[in-house]
């Protein structure tokens, strides 16, 4: 049985992994920990939760010794956009917090998962069936901290034998937490424009399609990840992952065929379509698939059923 020390636990992809983590092995097995002291009670009346500043090398040492836990998955990190805005801040965070989250699973024998992403990549990349091994030459301040991320996890493992995995994420919608500073946050947004006002104006231009997937399937996709046999990784600081391709038009269609006069409009916010434009359109997962067994149960038109239901319940 494992037990697990979450970082960003209060964030998007931490508040939905916890609980499933928590189901899958247990709540006492699960250990949230995050900087945002507003929601400490709430996160503690749910289960094992302490707060800790990523900064705080110290700190994370102690829960997780404390705790007794054999695997840290590390999620704290600054998204595209809002590193963009606070490009200093942006490294400090992402990568000081990995060395540190690293470290820790260093000097206590810890498995160790963080998050990549398809901001990995850049303009050079080629931009469809984009390979597992390719140029990444990011131009983004976000893409840089998760390529030296993606090098900084290789170098623990083939260093210090650190048993490190990961995901090159792409844009992860879901309804229970909100993203927050994301350039894909958009495909989230949409769903709950289409719900309250049947109506979405996107900061992100027509024709741009970036890789996304459902929250169920980036879940499911961490789990099978960690509990893979190591001997088939050859690619373990990060695997490609995605579900399916899509811009704003597409989910506009798909939307239309439960909301007929929704409306799209645009706006667009030059920061984020330069950072889109950077990234591929589609991208390959066959190594996950062939290493591993990744699959995604989610399409772009079972994605939207799910999120207008869930979004229509959850607004009441
Ligand atoms: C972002 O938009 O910054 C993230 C990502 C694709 O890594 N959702």
């Amino acid at each position: 049985m494992k037990k697990i020390l979450v970082t960003g636990a209060l964030g998007q992809i931490g508040s939905e992994l916890v609980e499933k983590l928590r189901e899958t092995y247990g709540t006492a097995n699960v250990i949230a920990t995050d900087i945002r002291a507003n929601d400490a009670a709430l996160a503690k009346a749910k289960g094992p939760f302490e707060l800790v500043d990523v900064m705080d090398e110290a700190g994370i040492f102690s829960i997780a010794k404390n705790y007794q836990v054999d695997t840290i998955i590390h999620l704290a990190s600054l998204l595209s956009a809002k590193a963009e805005i606070t490009p200093r801040l942006a490294w400090n965070v992402n990568m000081g917090g990995l060395i540190n989250a690293l470290q820790v699973a260093r000097v206590l024998d810890l498995q160790f998962f963080t998050p990549s992403s398809i901001g990995a990549f850049g303009p050079s990349t080629p931009k469809y069936h984009t390979p597992q091994d390719t140029l990444q030459r990011p131009t983004t301040m976000y893409g840089l901290s998760k390529v030296a991320g993606e090098l900084l996890c290789d170098y623990y493992f083939k260093r210090y034998g650190v048993d490190s995995r990961g995901l090159r994420f792409p844009g992860l919608i879901s309804y229970a937490a909100p993203p927050g500073g994301g350039t894909t946050d958009y495909a989230v947004d949409i769903y709950y424009g289409a719900v309250k006002e049947q109506a979405y104006t996107s900061y992100i231009a027509e024709g741009t399609a970036m890789d996304m997937m459902y929250m169920p399937d980036a879940l499911n996709a961490i789990i099978t990840l960690m509990e893979a046999n190591p001997e088939k990784l050859m690619h373990r600081n990060a695997y490609n992952v995605s579900a399916f391709s899509a811009g704003p038009e597409d989910f506009a269609a798909m939307i239309r065929k439960y909301i007929p006069t929704f409306t799209l409009n645009f706006e667009v916010d030059p920061i984020r379509q330069n950072i889109a434009e950077s990234w591929p359109n589609a991208i390959d997962s066959s190594a996950a698939v062939n290493e591993w067994g990744f699959k995604s149960k989610y399409d772009l038109a079972k994605t939207t059923k799910e999120m207008l239901e869930k979004i229509s319940v959850k607004l009441g």
